[in-house]
């Protein structure tokens, strides 16, 4: 086979997309055949996806797809990392996925890490300590009926593989959101597990991107697991050469740093909170989450606008590095209020509030861009892997003003796209697993940027000292 149709599907936070994808070893075309909105469901107290819905989308997305390509490959699913759903003996799903910005887990993950030892954990998992991470929902829930009813947990894209094609698998660069493998093994830590009180039941065998996963059942086309997690997709569209860069996928989260061969899991990487996450073929995540261009949505939900573009111009007039503000701050996690979380901040620190949404957007953007700066010197310090250039990958691909302010606080050349890195990593691995491609990442990433259109921003000279100052300003002890 020397070209394949594929369709990549791929659920993100606030929307999701069913993609065709086009893939020959001289290039890869992507045509999106179905978009659809996605976002938390408050039920009472609760934030829930609404998985039933997002399955009813996939499957019209591929019938789509498979209308228009009736030759239809192979489908791969990816979604965000450590939600999931519940299935009784009989495979039925226990309640409704719950969202990772709920307030369910609010000071579970302290209590957790109290108890098993912060430095135990890292040394375990490699997992930077996040609030929701899989680990800390199931012990948020440990006593409710559904997991007491629970045989098998499946994350997100796997549930939805599930009820596409009724074979249940759990893919591994998307189980390493969890909290709850082994770093080194990349199998679950069956100590870790019992340890933490869960049931081991809940944890079944593992896939990894490029094995077979079953057939859609109604419409009698393979399923080939990708990376699922998403970041992992999106890493392997990273258009990098060699192995001298830094990557931020940049969407409703800015996960930002380097690939490596190995793990590192050092004191001052645990310190830092710094992720080892499994990439496609063996590789390594190193990472860090930053709150992302969420802190902006959020503010846009609040204002009631959708106009990012006649928001980023604005932006752009505003005086630069005026008011900043630590995106990271767990404050700004949930959903409400942001523009006021950032108001409060402002005042905090002795800096003047923003006064209009152009004021607001300038000091959300200066300050990711600020932690960009920060998370990527600090993956290179920690792993001591020099880098020449930071690709920005994802929606903040198309966000110049972002790009330009990350390229002048890195002091380093932002290569920004492709926007849809999340579909086209999906499909570039089932296209080699259906041996259309072949070789590693390298060759992979080589036909990406034959074939997609990629910008470069370049440092502004001497911009660099006003970046490191400003740091200072942010982060004063470090
Ligand atoms: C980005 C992402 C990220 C996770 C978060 C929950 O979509 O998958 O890598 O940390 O969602």
């Amino acid at each position: 086979m020397s070209t394949a149709t594929v369709a990549a599907v791929d659920l993100g936070a606030a929307s999701g997309r069913v993609m065709l994808a086009s893939v020959s070893p001289d290039g890869v075309a992507l045509e999106e055949v179905r978009r659809f909105d996605n976002g938390p469901v408050r039920l009472l107290d609760t934030l829930h996806w609404d998985a039933l819905r997002l399955y009813s989308e996939v499957l019209a997305g591929l019938r789509t797809a498979v209308a228009r390509h009736p030759d239809l490959a192979s489908v791969g699913i990816d979604s965000w990392a450590v939600d999931y759903g519940l299935l009784d003996r009989d495979g039925a799903l226990l309640g409704n996925p719950v969202h990772y910005r709920d307030a369910r887990t609010d000071g579970v993950m302290e209590t957790v890490v109290a108890k098993l030892g912060a430095e135990w954990l890292y040394a375990t998992t490699g997992l930077q300590l996040l609030p929701f991470n899989t680990l800390f929902q199931l012990a948020a829930a440990a006593d409710t009926p559904a997991v007491a009813a629970a045989e098998r947990m499946l994350l997100i894209p796997d549930l939805l593989s599930y009820w596409l094609t009724g074979v249940a698998g759990t893919e591994v660069t998307n189980a390493s959101t969890t909290q709850l493998l082994d770093v080194r093994t990349r199998e679950w830590s069956s100590e870790l597990v019992s340890r933490a009180g869960l049931p081991a039941r809940l944890l079944g065998d593992l896939r990894r991107p490029g094995d077979p996963a079953g057939v859609v059942r109604d419409l009698d086309v393979p399923v080939t697991a990708v990376g699922s997690h998403d970041t992992a997709s999106a890493v392997v569209a990273v258009p990098a050469r060699g192995e001298r860069f830094a990557y931020i996928s940049c969407g409703t989260w800015s996960l930002v740093g380097v690939e490596l061969p190995e793990p590192v899991l050092s004191e001052a990487s645990r310190a830092a909170n710094f992720t080892n996450e499994a990439g496609a073929d063996g590789t390594v995540r190193y990472l860090r989450n930053v709150m992302g261009l969420w802190v902006l949505q959020e503010s846009m939900r609040g204002w009631g606008t959708g106009d990012l573009g006649k928001l980023l111009a604005a932006a752009a007039e505003e005086p630069a590095l005026g008011a900043l503000v630590d995106v990271d701050d767990p404050v700004f996690l949930p959903p409400g209020d942001m523009p006021a979380r950032i108001a409060a901040a402002c005042a905090a620190s002795g800096q003047p509030v923003p006064q209009s949404p152009a004021g607001f957007t300038r000091c959300i953007v200066d300050s990711l861009a600020l932690a960009h700066r920060r998370a990527v010197r600090q993956a290179c310090a920690l792993s001591g892997r020099d880098v020449d250039a930071v690709h920005v990958v994802g929606g903040g691909a198309r966000n110049a003003l972002l790009c330009q302010l990350t390229a002048d606080a890195c002091g380093l050349p932002v290569v920004a796209g492709p926007v849809e890195a999340t579909g086209l990593g999906n499909a570039l691995v089932q296209a080699r697993a259906l041996g259309v491609l072949h070789g590693g990442l390298d060759d992979l990433r080589a036909l990406l940027r034959r074939s997609q259109e990629l910008r470069t921003y370049r440092p502004t000279r001497g911009a660099e000292a006003a970046w490191r100052a400003a740091e200072a300003r942010v982060h004063p002890s470090r």
